[in-house]
C-alpha cells in the first residue's frame, strides 16, 4: 500500500515549495509540486507606465533579476519597435552574464551539494537528515569554504561593475543601458573574469565531476518529461539573428532539436485546472491569460500555472539549452543537469571575455525615445534556471497587460488540463527511496532543477493596510 510524505517546505531552494510524495515498494509511484504563495506582480503593474517594468520586476527575486530586467526591457522595447545600440546590448549581456555565473555557483555549493556529503556540524550543513552519503566525493565541501563563497561575491561584484548594484541593476532600461563602457570598469570587469574563469575550470568543473562520479546511479534517475525547451540568450549580433545560447526545443530528449521561431510564443499556453487561478476557458496564452486568484478550488494544489509548449511540459534550465545547442547530450537525469549546468557556465565566461573586447569605448549606449503609447510586446530570454518570457500590452502610454512564465513555473508545474504531471513531477516518478520518513532521493531529483520559488509565485495585499516590521522589536 502506497505511503504519502509531505516534505513542506522544501528547503535549499528560493521560496516557498511542497512536495507530497506518494512511495510504495521502495519508488515514488506519484508526486504534487506545490507552490505555496500567491505572485500578484502581474497585478499590480497594471495602470503603470511602461518603463517602471524593468525596475519593478527585478523585484520578483534577489538570484535571477537581471533576467527579469531583461525580458521586461525586450518586452517593452517589442512593444515600442526599438532595439538598443551595439554597447548597449553587449553591456546587458555580461551583466547577465554574470548573474548566470553567480547563480549556477551558488546552486551547487550552497544549494545541492549538501544532499550528497556530510560537512563540518555546524550551519548550513546541519540540521540535516541522517541519512547515507557516499564518502568519495572529493573536496567539495573544502571548495566551499575556500573558494566557493568569494567565487560568489566576485561573480556579484563583476556584474555591479556595469550594472551599478547587484543583485537588482537599474542600468536596463528600454533603448539600452545606463552604464558606460570605460577602460577602467572594463579592467575591474576583467580582473574578476579572469579569477572566476580559473574557479570554473579548475573548482566547480572538477567538483562536479567528482559528485557525478560518485554517485552514477543518478545519471540515469530523474529524467523527467525529457521534453527540453530553451528561448536562447546573449544576442551575438544586432539583428537578432544569433544567441550565444539559441533557442530551440526536442520532444523525447531527440538529439536534433527544432530550432523555435519568433512566432512560436503563440504556441504556448497556461492551464489552471490544478492551479489556484480563475479562467473559465482553461489553456490561455499569456498574451490571453491573466492572474486572479481563486483559492481554494476543487482539484487544485499550487499557486504555480501550468505552462504548456504545443500543448506538452518541457523542462527548461541549462541543461536544455546545452542540449538544443548540442553543447550537452550525454543524458537527462539529476547528475546530466548538474554536469550541464557547470559547463554552461563555463561557456558563458568565455564568451564574456569576448564580449569584453567587443565594447566600443566612448560610443553610445542608449537611444533616448519616447515611451511607447499603445503595442505589444513579448520579451523571451532565459534565466539561470531556464526559458523566461514577459508579455506586455500598452494602451494609452501604461500597461494594460502584463503576464511572466518563469523558468520553475515550466519546471514544477503542476497538472495541466490533460492531467499530465508536470517536469519535476514526472522526474520525481519512479525514484528510488530507501527510508519513506526521510526521502532524500527526491530531494537529490529537486535540487537538480534548481527550484525557485520566489520567481515562481508571490504575494501581495491589494487591499490591506501596510505591515509595519521594526527588525530588533522585543
Ligand atoms: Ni528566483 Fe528565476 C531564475 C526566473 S526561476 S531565480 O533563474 O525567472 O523561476
Amino acid at each position: 500500500m502506497a505511503t504519502i510524505t509531505i516534505v513542506d517546505p522544501v528547503t535549499r531552494i528560493e521560496g516557498h515549495m511542497k512536495v507530497e510524495l506518494s512511495m510504495d515498494q521502495g519508488r515514488i509511484v506519484d508526486a504534487k509540486c506545490s507552490g505555496t504563495l500567491f505572485r500578484g506582480f502581474e497585478t499590480l503593474l497594471q495602470g503603470r507606465e511602461p518603463w517602471d517594468a524593468p525596475v519593478i520586476t527585478q523585484r520578483i527575486c534577489g538570484v535571477c533579476p537581471i533576467s527579469h530586467g531583461q525580458a521586461s526591457v525586450l518586452a517593452v522595447e517589442g512593444a515600442a519597435g526599438w532595439t538598443p545600440p551595439p554597447n548597449g546590448r553587449i553591456l546587458r549581456n555580461l551583466t547577465l552574464g554574470a548573474n548566470f555565473v553567480q547563480s549556477h555557483i551558488l546552486h551547487f555549493y550552497f544549494l545541492a551539494a549538501m544532499d550528497y556529503m556530510k560537512g563540518p556540524q555546524v550551519a548550513p550543513w546541519v540540521p540535516a537528515w541522517d541519512v547515507d552519503m557516499r564518502p568519495n566525493v572529493g573536496p567539495i565541501v573544502e571548495h566551499f569554504v575556500q573558494s566557493a563563497v568569494e567565487a560568489r561575491r566576485r561573480a556579484h561584484e563583476m556584474g555591479a561593475v556595469f550594472g551599478g548594484k547587484m543583485p537588482a541593476s537599474h542600468a536596463f532600461i528600454p533603448g539600452g543601458f545606463t552604464a558606460t563602457p570605460t577602460a577602467e570598469r572594463i579592467d575591474r570587469f576583467r580582473e574578476q573574469l579572469t579569477w572566476l574563469l580559473a574557479f570554473i575550470r579548475d573548482t566547480y568543473i572538477p567538483d562536479v565531476e567528482s559528485l557525478a562520479a560518485a554517485y552514477p546511479d543518478y545519471r540515469s534517475i530523474g529524467r523527467g518529461c525529457e521534453n527540453l525547451l530553451a528561448y536562447g540568450v546573449f544576442k551575438e549580433d544586432d539583428f537578432d539573428h544569433q544567441k550565444l545560447l539559441r533557442a530551440g526545443y526536442s520532444f523525447g530528449g531527440q538529439t536534433w532539436p527544432e530550432p523555435l521561431q519568433p512566432g512560436d510564443h503563440a504556441q504556448i499556453t497556461e492551464s489552471v485546472a490544478a492551479s489556484w487561478y480563475e479562467d473559465a476557458t482553461g489553456g490561455l496564452t499569456p498574451a490571453e491569460g491573466d492572474t486572479r486568484p481563486a483559492y481554494p478550488k476543487e482539484g487544485a494544489y499550487s499557486w504555480l500555472k501550468a505552462p504548456r509548449f504545443q500543448t506538452h511540459p518541457f523542462e527548461v534550465g541549462p541543461l536544455a539549452r546545452m542540449w538544443v545547442n548540442g553543447d550537452y547530450l550525454d543524458g537527462i537525469s539529476v547528475m546530466d543537469r548538474h554536469l550541464a549546468r557547470a559547463r554552461e557556465t563555463l561557456k558563458i565566461a568565455e564568451a564574456m571575455d569576448r564580449w569584453l573586447d567587443e565594447l566600443i569605448l566612448f560610443d553610445g549606449v542608449f537611444e533616448r525615445r519616447e515611451p511607447p503609447a499603445s503595442g505589444v510586446g513579448v520579451g523571451m530570454t532565459e534565466a539561470p534556471r531556464g526559458a523566461l518570457g514577459h508579455w506586455v500590452e500598452v494602451a494609452d502610454g501604461r500597461i494594460r497587460h502584463y503576464q511572466i512564465i518563469t523558468p520553475t513555473c515550466w519546471n514544477a508545474s503542476p497538472r495541466d488540463d490533460d492531467g499530465t504531471p508536470g517536469p519535476m513531477e514526472q522526474a520525481l516518478i519512479g525514484t528510488p527511496v530507501q527510508d519513506p520518513d526521510r526521502p532524500i532521493e527526491a530531494l537529490r531529483v529537486i535540487h537538480s532543477f534548481d527550484p525557485c520559488l520566489s520567481c515562481a509565485v508571490h504575494i501581495t495585499r491589494p487591499d490591506g493596510e501596510p505591515r509595519v516590521i521594526r527588525a530588533g522589536a522585543g
